[in-house]
């Protein structure tokens, strides 16, 4: 055993076999959350994590990051390699040990910068168990070592391949579909969006992303390279770049107050909206916290102590609120946490006490430097407080209306909704549809027993350009809300969703497929986004996917969903056959209507996600914002299914 690992207390016990490799692939959402798309691209961070720490700890600056042509990823790393020298209790080599045992990676190295916590940092030989082949490759001190696994089974010993001047790990590997049944694909975007937020929040590294599934014109593989010398100044240039900031500069620190090292950026812009992303040991932490808390409480503190020392609210009728002090803000919060405690439903909530001061000191004196140096920033900054808390009290009463005509109010439902029948809401679904010809198809088409339509007036408020009182005096909006039977504000938040009363489990999006229909969906979903974001994080939106040709010839048809299906279909037909396509939802009858669209036996829904809240914002942002030539853009390289999922 070498110096260094005796050094690092690498002990007999300090690695603990905690579970058995079986007990993974057995459970493997307890080790990944799940075994679908999301549990599939978490194996790739769970890599990815290893390298940042290493990267962190001041021992690598560059990461590579690949999608193989066969559809295995590798992850490489310029760090110290993976110690491969014989493990003494365990009589095999450490780099097996952290491959093979669950529960090895993280006690072993504990004067390494380690992080990796919550969601992530179950260790690597999760992923081994739940991959059909990986390969580790060290490169160290001077060699080239390799081990190779099946479903998390080492096939040899660690063997030395060669001679190398390089330093640094590589592990590729390849899912196992057995495990992962839904689909083994990795997306390019869901990738690269996390290499992108992992740059931002690791700055200095520089991640390189490469697939190599498909060549271009030029026959080269799509790469991109992510580098943040900035950090999340930069993040927030990123995110906000489609909106108008009102103040000059971003405002942003970076320091370890005590032993959390917390770095915060954030600007002010034109739009109404609350922007605030926060995150544990790079992990996004979607239900807040304790550091969001200290946030909160130092960016109220020392706006209000500025404002008030500033004479600016002497005439004022109403209260300022903590909310005022928040609209059109963006800001991003990132602490390290050596023994986060995550809590909440989706287990995305810090719940460590001692996170909150530091945070907010921090906050505190990074804003008070800014507006002593910055007085006219700090004016306009005071002035959107200011309006915020107006619109807020008319937003209030807007509010109120809308929850006494709610059921509970007993207000009653719209007047447009078809209810269904069925009483239990896991059994209801609710077809938001646009038109009132389309709704009535649909409601000719449908089983009245659990579906409901509720028709939509044409284009629905675009809710990114509204101030909030205007949205929730929006009658399309309203009868959304009631329909849906949810409602804003909860004892705990003011703004929370209260989905209790939710009335349909499955909130189905169903628009005409061409461009107007998606921008209908895509305002439909801006919406939800805004202002109903736990129905999309709780899975309950949906968009449907109508048809775009009849294929038909004598009795047989066939409906086809694009060119290739449209093609097959005609060549089973023997090659002549009639070809109607569907320029909107008004074109089917009801009966084609349900066959395609809505017959739960048939019917294709696509579930609305969110892998990354703050790449969704953007991409809203920018989607309904003002500015035109980045959507176009965006549009024409998402030509077929605007990727609005994020
Ligand atoms: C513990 C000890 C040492 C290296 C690592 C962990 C390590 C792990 C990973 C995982 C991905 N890339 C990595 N790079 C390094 C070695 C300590 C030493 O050599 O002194």
């Amino acid at each position: 055993m070498s110096e260094e690992i005796k050094k690092n207390n690498y002990s007999a016990d300090s690695i603990q076999a905690l579970e058995g490799m079986e007990h993974v692939r057995m459970r493997p959402s307890m080790y990944i959350g799940d075994v679908g798309v999301r549990g599939l691209h978490h194996l790739v961070y769970e890599v990815v994590d290893n390298s940042i720490d290493e990267a962190m700890g001041g021992h690598c600056d560059t990461i590579g990051v690949a999608i193989n042509e066969d559809g295995s990823v590798t992850v490489e790393d310029n760090g110290r390699g993976i110690p491969v020298d014989l493990h003494k209790k365990e009589g095999v080599s450490a780099l097996e040990v952290v491959m093979t045992k669950i529960g090895a990676g993280g006690k072993f190295d504990k004067d390494s910068y380690k992080v990796s916590g919550g969601l992530h940092g179950v260790g690597v030989s999760v992923v081994n168990a739940l991959s059909v082949h990986m390969k580790s490759t060290v490169f160290r001190d001077g060699k080239i070592y390799e081990q190779e696994y099946e479903r998390g089974k080492a096939i040899y010993p660690v063997k030395q391949v060669g001679e190398t001047e390089k330093r640094g790990t590589r592990q590729t590997f390849y899912p196992d579909d057995t495990i992962f049944t839904q689909t083994i694909e990795f997306s390019y975007d869901t990738l690269s969006a996390r290499m992108r937020e992992l740059s931002f929040l690791n700055k200095g590294i520089t991640i390189t992303f490469t697939d190599k599934r498909e060549v271009d014109e030029k026959g080269e593989f799509k790469v991109e390279v992510f580098h943040s010398d900035e950090g999340l100044k930069e993040y927030i240039r990123y995110l906000d770049g489609n909106r108008e900031p009102i103040i000059s500069h971003v405002i942003s620190m970076d320091h370890e107050k005590g032993e959390i090292p917390v770095e915060v950026a954030l600007i002010y812009n034109t739009s109404y909206t609350e922007n605030i992303f926060s995150y544990v040991n790079n992990i996004n932490t979607h239900e807040g916290g304790t550091h969001l808390q200290g946030f909160r409480s130092g960016l109220t503190r020392t706006l209000k102590k500025y404002a008030d020392a500033s004479g600016m609210l002497d005439k004022l009728k109403f209260e300022i609120a903590g909310d005022d002090f928040r609209e059109g803000l963006t800001a991003i919060i990132s602490v390290k946490v050596a023994e986060p405690q995550f809590e909440g439903q989706t287990k995305t909530k810090l719940g460590n006490r001692e996170v909150v001061s530091p945070v907010s000191q921090a906050v505190g004196e990074m804003l008070e430097n800014y507006l002593e140096e910055n007085p006219n920033d700090a004016r306009i900054i005071i002035q959107k407080v200011i309006l915020a808390a107006q619109a807020r009290h008319a937003a209030k009463k807007a509010r109120e209306m809308v929850q006494r005509k709610t059921v509970m109010g007993g207000g009653g439902l719209p007047g447009k909704l078809s209810d269904c029948s069925e009483q239990d809401p896991a059994r209801c679904e609710v077809y938001l549809v646009e038109g009132d010809s389309a709704g009535g198809t649909a409601k000719q088409g449908r089983d009245r027993a659990f579906q409901a339509i509720l028709p939509l007036r044409g284009k629905i408020l675009n809710v990114e350009k509204a101030m909030h009182h205007k949205v929730f005096e929006n009658e399309e909006i309203r009868n959304i809300f009631t329909a849906l039977g949810v409602t804003v504000g909860t004892a705990e938040d003011s703004k929370a969703l209260n989905l209790e009363k939710l009335r349909y489990h499955k909130v189905i999006i169903m628009c005409d497929a061409d461009v107007d229909g998606s921008h209908i969906s895509t305002l439909i979903l801006t919406f939800f986004f805004r202002f109903m974001k736990e129905l999309i994080e709780e899975g309950h939106v949906y968009i449907a996917a109508p048809p775009l040709y009849l294929v038909k010839k004598g009795n047989k048809k066939e409906y086809a969903w694009n060119d290739v299906q449209r093609d097959q279909a005609n060549e089973r037909m023997g090659g002549s056959a009639a070809i109607q396509r569907y320029k909107g939802l008004g074109e089917m009858n009801a009966e084609q209507l349900w066959e395609t669209t809505m017959d739960p036996n048939f019917r294709t829904l696509r579930q609305v996600t969110i892998d990354s809240l703050a790449e969704a914002d953007r991409v809203f942002s920018m989607l309904m914002g003002d500015e035109v030539p980045p959507r176009r853009e965006f549009i024409e390289k998402n030509a077929v299914y605007a990727n609005i999922d994020a």
